[in-house]
């Protein structure tokens, strides 16, 4: 049904309102001048937050789509304002997030002419998005926009980029805003898993005396986290989960053991070792946690759930497999599967829990492990907790247990350093009421520190811990251990004073420098109620951590503890 006409930006808005939008994160420039009028004429509901750079926009929106589950939009400029949004398209891509980037482009005569601020951005990011639009005529921005967010959200979500160029966000749109979708080849929705494959699940798992559950980050976005429950209470199976998987499965259950991986504990890594079966739910078997593939479980069948197909024999040969929907086929699994005698392999597993549990000195330098640990205790595990990349995310991992599967969002896949603060923001806006902290690192905080503003403008409530060991601390520990200590490229001499950087942006600081002043500290931070605020923990500079599985080794061959001075240790083959 053909509507009077409206300008490309305005039907945009719309759209975006239609499909429950509340915020755009983003950054303005000429080829989008159209869409940002259209935010004034429409006067619409949704709220536009001006972020200091694209990346930043990109990690807010993220950060909000993994704390709400609900998809995000990103709104920048054509040429260097879309490339900008590389980095954070590239880490949505990689953990599966659903996520909208909308780009101005130059206009269509000129596409291909090297016209002013002009970037091949359709192009440019195509191995990393989910799909993408170059939309050629006004009329077909309802449709496509309704396409991105079906695309953005269902299967296996991810981004979808849209590019608009300024005639077409300029022209005419008579096209009904309910545009109906043509989308043929795309029908992830389809059940596709099959009922023999799951009941033939159910009875490898009814042979199986040391069952191990795996839950990964597909167990996250289908919300799985009620049936992988009942599926492992009623089995009484341990549960491990990846680092994107945390809160799949309350890490305070009995039977989770944690997460799993390079930094996971000893004793999630010694039960992948010793099961007689893995149930990997909505993992994609990352190398982080696999170790060396070959290696892997050995003396375990594996049994792999997930909703992309590509996902299955990629890493691991698994004995069986299921394509589907990670909630459904769990909820199908606990049906047919009986109740299991697993004392005996329950037990094994809390002699190595005792034996070698995670832990820290007290005594000493400051610890980044002390302070997350106390900050667990504190906030009884309930905070929205975003961190950068780095030491002070494994330690996080380890140490703030999550028993929500949407509060503790980092950048798992790409690894990003940056995507802590503008993340923790999203977050924020996605749940106002709830506390979130980020947890960074000095390196890392510093590729994004400049989105201190966007908190401060809007009075988020939001916690920061600046780890500061003077160092790109993981990248050290690398080379302590397995370049002889020759640190090169590491020292992050020169980092300002983060307490006077936060007060120049309006932001209340508070050093952390002693063991003992931990617990007083973290409750200035936690009681401060004027907009956001920051710690500086001036934290040991070389400390390590672990476990550690070096890249490349079997889980078996993993270092509980630090090596014995002087040792001499294999450079990682594996990827770092
Ligand atoms: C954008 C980006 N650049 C480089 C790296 C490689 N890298 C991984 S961890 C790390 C060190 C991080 O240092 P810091 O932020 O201070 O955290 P820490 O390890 O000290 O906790 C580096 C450089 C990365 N992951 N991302």
């Amino acid at each position: 049904m053909a509507t009077d006409p409206i300008s490309g930006g305005e039907a945009i808005i719309r759209c975006l309102e239609n499909e429950g939008v509340e915020y755009i994160f983003g950054y303005s420039g000429g080829a989008v001048i159209p869409i940002f009028d259209a935010m004034v004429t429409t006067n619409t509901r949704i709220q536009f937050v001006l972020t200091r750079h694209e990346q930043g926009a990109t990690h807010m929106a993220d950060g909000y789509a993994r704390a709400t589950g609900k998809p995000a939009v990103v709104l920048v400029t054509s040429g260097p304002g879309a490339t900008n949004t590389l980095t954070g398209i590239m880490t949505a891509h990689m953990d599966s997030v659903p996520m909208i980037v909308l780009t101005g482009q130059s206009v269509t005569p000129m596409i291909g002419k090297d016209a002013f601020q002009e970037a091949d951005i359709f192009d440019i990011t195509m191995p990393v998005v989910k799909h993408s639009y170059l939309v050629k005529e006004s009329n077909q921005l309802p449709r496509i926009l309704r396409e991105s967010f079906h695309i953005a959200t269902t299967g296996r979500p991810g981004p979808v980029l849209i590019d608009v160029p300024k005639d077409v966000s300029a022209g005419d749109c008579t096209a009904d805003l309910h545009a109906p979708m043509d989308l043929p080849g795309y029908r992830p929705d389809t059940p596709e898993y099959e009922p023999a494959d799951v009941q033939e699940m159910a009875e490898m798992l009814s042979k199986s005396r040391r069952p191990l559950i795996l839950a990964g980050h597909g167990a996250v976005m289908s919300r799985a986290e009620k049936e992988i429950r009942r599926l492992a209470e009623k089995i009484k199976a341990p549960v491990t989960t990846t680092l994107l998987g945390k809160g799949a499965f309350p890490e305070s259950h009995p039977l989770s053991l944690g997460m799993l991986g390079m930094h996971g504990t000893a004793y999630a890594n010694k039960a992948v070792c010793e099961c007689d079966l893995i149930l990997n739910i909505g993992s994609r078997f990352d190398d982080r946690i696999l170790g060396n593939p070959a290696q892997f479980a050995k003396q375990a069948r594996i049994l792999h759930i997930d909703i992309d197909r590509a996902e299955v024999y990629k890493m691991i040969r698994p004995d069986l497999y299921c394509v589907g929907d990670a909630r459904e086929v769990t909820a199908e699994l606990a049906k047919h599967v009986p109740e299991l005698d697993t004392g005996d392999w329950i037990e094994r597993l809390a002699k190595y829990r005792r034996k070698y549990p995670l832990r820290y000195r007290k005594q000493g330098g400051l610890k980044m492990a002390h302070i997350i640990d106390e900050l667990y205790k504190m906030t009884e595990g309930r905070a929205v907790v975003a961190t950068d990349v780095g030491q002070h995310q494994m330690w996080a991992a380890q140490f703030y247990r999550s028993d929500d599967p949407h509060n503790f969002l980092t950048s798992g896949g790409a690894g990003t350093m940056g995507f802590g603060l503008p993340a923790a923001i999203g977050a924020q806006f996605g749940r106002p009421d709830d506390l979130t902290v980020a947890i960074v690192g000095d390196g890392g905080f510093q590729m994004t520190c400049y989105e201190l503003a966007t908190a401060r403008l809007h009075n988020l409530p939001l916690k920061i811990i600046v780890m500061n060991n003077h160092y790109l601390g993981m990248v050290r520990q690398w080379q302590e251990l397995f370049y002889e200590d020759r640190t090169s490229g590491v020292d992050l001499e020169g980092n300002p004073d983060f307490v006077k950087l936060a007060s120049a942006f309006g932001v209340k600081g508070f050093n952390l420098r002693r063991s003992g002043d931990v617990r007083k500290v973290l409750g200035r931070m936690l009681e401060w109620n004027d907009g956001p605020c920051l710690i500086n923990a001036e934290v040991e500079k070389t400390d390590n951590v672990f476990p550690m599985v070096p890249a490349g080794k079997a889980l078996e061959d993993m270092m509980i503890d630090p090596p014995r001075k002087g040792q001499k240790l294999d450079k990682p083959t594996g990827s770092t």
